[in-house]
């Protein structure tokens, strides 16, 4: 028994430092127009400054449908340093300056990219299930949100849909669960939920998804490059 404690007691402070070094990760920060500017690091980029304003950087949220039409959600690790514990859509991050192909803006390219990255480390869905064509791009959200006080975000989010039956195998440094919701399901799923909810699914839950959701045989119409979206 004494030694189980020791081992889950060693795999969380390892899984917690391992979310300390991404810290030094470089996100790629943008003007309002999503024109990137520079670059910062994650910490930077999410650390709440004195004076309550957080430095905007470009980001993806990964919806997943499977063939029932049921959305993939995820908790958040209890190590993670933003949102921790939280309930959210399949998968987020961000694209890296640090990794040039990332940086691509033609047909979305880097995002693209970005999200399979992320998919395969915090799922481990294989990265040949999420080829940056099998994405439908939709719409991007400009939001901002103080988080605990001390770590927050404000991004310019790109949404990314994906359909079909993938392989998953969880990587508990990052995902503490994942569940299949159906449509008529996910407001009492929410509700019923002791776990807090992250405030861009939230917003996204409300402002976007039930639309985009009845439509996901004919997804491609919502496609809209042209508007950021701003709450
Ligand atoms: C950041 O997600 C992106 C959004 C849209 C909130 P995250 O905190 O899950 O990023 P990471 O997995 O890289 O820590
Ligand atoms: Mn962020």
């Amino acid at each position: 028994v004494a030694l189980g404690v020791m081992l889950r007691l060693l795999q969380r402070v390892s899984s917690r430092s391992l979310q300390e070094a991404a810290l030094a990760e470089r996100c790629i920060v943008v003007n309002e127009r999503d024109h990137i500017v520079g670059d910062a690091s994650k910490q930077d980029c999410h650390k709440v400054q004195p004076d309550g304003s957080l430095i905007l950087h470009r980001a993806f949220s990964v919806f997943l449908f499977n063939s029932q039409n049921e959305l993939l959600l995820q908790k958040r690790s209890p190590q993670k340093i933003t949102f921790p514990g939280c309930v959210t859509n399949t998968c987020c991050s961000h694209p890296l300056h640090e990794i040039v192909d990332e940086r691509e803006e033609t047909d979305i390219l880097g995002v693209r990219r970005a999200a399979g990255r992320r998919l395969n480390y915090e799922l481990g869905i294989p990265l040949e299930q999420t080829s940056p064509e099998k994405f439908q791009y939709l719409t991007r959200i400009h939001y901002h949100d103080l988080g605990d006080g001390q770590w927050g975000e404000h991004e310019i989010d790109y949404i990314l849909f994906l359909r079909g039956d993938v392989a998953l195998d969880v990587n508990t440094d990052e995902v503490s669960e994942v569940q299949y919701v159906s449509r008529d399901k996910l407001d009492n799923f929410l509700k019923n939920q002791h776990a807090p909810v992250t405030p861009w699914f939230r917003l996204i839950a409300r402002h976007h998804l039930p639309l985009w959701w009845d439509n996901l045989h004919q997804i491609h119409k919502f496609y809209d490059h042209s508007t950021i979206h701003r709450y």
